[in-house]
């Protein structure tokens, strides 16, 4: 059987590998669900923090490997240069190299392509690997890596996983454990509901409700439904850019008096939450945040994130010093919230069940979207 996901796991393991950690690539989301079943594996909220665990894990004497994206390398820099190599840390980085082959998401080109000018630039070694033949160069710079405390990456195409019969072992479901909350959330007083609609039921809900609002909505799949459902001239589709919906409709929002939504989600808002803090010090009174809690990386895979054991959002929210905040798992509640006129910024923590619908790319190109939400922002009722 031909797997070079069980190949690459198998060079991992004879190199001695034993701490891993990753942010999902839809590219190798086989191989992510496989690590946990050979090594101790901490899924991340950010590339960046990958790096400081890692660099902890080495201190400790472990041999850690992190996998990332492309796009993640960009997060990663300031922590690769001034902790990982400054202290001659070991640590393998496994990039799942976009923007080279059969690439589809145009957004993935300038990060993907440029990477190995960008590591070049950074001094940070890496090997290209093309296909499961390469993995002996793997092994090679591997014992280099944990003998000589380097920092290595290799850029995997996506043409290795092409034919790979292997299969993701079955996990449970996501299934959102009400009952573990940190304590911090069950004092608040915040009751989580059960999700009962998926992100693409919720947005046909509220579709009808978003027109004349400046929406900026989250890349990947959400933005997909919601050009689906309904388009409309003052959607600001993200086609890239993880975890900047909220500062980009932070931004908007405190430049016009026109109302601004922000559809995000909550692997994005954890990749980024101290923008939360920021808005809520800027306080601008015409943005509403909708937060679909899916529990899960949707659009990589439906991977979990901690939102569905440890971490509440609204909490959170609340936290940072947001204090207009509404949960709720009800399309009514939450279209009567969108009804209201808007005393933000507020934060509506819509608990949903994981899953995607199949969608195709948004055909409106990138500088067309700015083109058509620039000239809303600019027209009339504009400050
Ligand atoms: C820096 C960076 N890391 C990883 C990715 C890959 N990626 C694209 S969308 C996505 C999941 C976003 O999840 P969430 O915000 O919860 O939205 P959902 O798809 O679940 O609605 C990931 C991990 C990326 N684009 N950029």
């Amino acid at each position: 059987m031909f797997s070079p996901e069980e190949e690459l796991i198998a060079v991992l393991t004879r190199s001695g590998v034993d701490f891993t950690c990753s942010l999902p690539c839809e590219k190798i989301k086989v191989l992510l669900e496989m690590l946990p079943d050979s090594f101790f594996h901490l899924p991340l909220t950010r590339e960046e923090e990958g790096v400081g665990i890692c660099a902890g894990a080495a201190l400790s004497g472990r041999r850690p490997a992190i996998f990332v994206q492309s796009s993640g390398i960009g997060n990663m820099i300031n922590a690769l240069l001034s902790l990982t190599g400054f202290y001659e840390l070991p640590l393998a980085i496994f990039v799942s190299q976009r923007g080279i082959y059969k690439e589809r998401i145009e957004a993935q080109l300038p990060m993907g392509q440029r990477l190995p000018g960008i590591l070049r630039g950074s001094g940070i070694p890496f090997s290209t690997v093309q296909s499961s033949d390469d993995f002996k160069t793997i092994e090679k710079k591997l014992r280099e890596v944990f003998k000589n405390n380097r920092t290595h990456a290799f850029l995997l195409s996506p043409a290795i996983w092409e034919g790979s019969a292997a299969k993701a072992p079955k996990r449970e479901a996501i299934v959102r454990k009400t009952g573990r909350r940190p304590s911090a959330v069950v004092e608040s007083g915040l009751k989580t509901p059960l999700p009962k609609y998926t992100r693409f039921e919720i947005l046909k809900a509220i579709a009808a409700r978003l027109g004349s609002k400046i929406v900026v909505c989250n890349l990947g799949v959400p933005s997909k439904e919601l050009y689906a459902l309904k388009h409309q001239p003052s959607n600001f589709y993200m086609l890239g850019s993880m975890g900047m919906a909220t500062p980009i409709a932070l931004g908007i929002s405190l430049t016009t008096d026109k109302e601004v939504v922000v559809i995000d989600g909550d692997g994005s808002l954890l990749m980024n939450p101290g923008t939360l803090a920021t808005l809520a010090y800027a306080a601008p009174s015409n943005l509403t945040v909708v937060a679909i809690d899916n529990s899960s990386y949707g659009s990589t895979g439906n991977q979990p994130t901690l939102t569905g054991s440890c971490v509440d959002l609204e909490a959170v929210a609340r936290g940072f010093g947001v204090h207009n905040t509404l949960k709720t798992a009800s399309k009514k509640d939450l279209v009567s919230a969108l009804r209201e006129k808007t005393d933000g910024p507020r934060f509506i923590h819509v608990i949903a069940v994981s899953g995607n619908t199949d969608q195709p790319n948004i055909p409106v190109g990138h500088l067309e979207i700015k083109k058509q939400v620039q000239a809303f922002i600019k027209g009339p009722g504009s400050i």
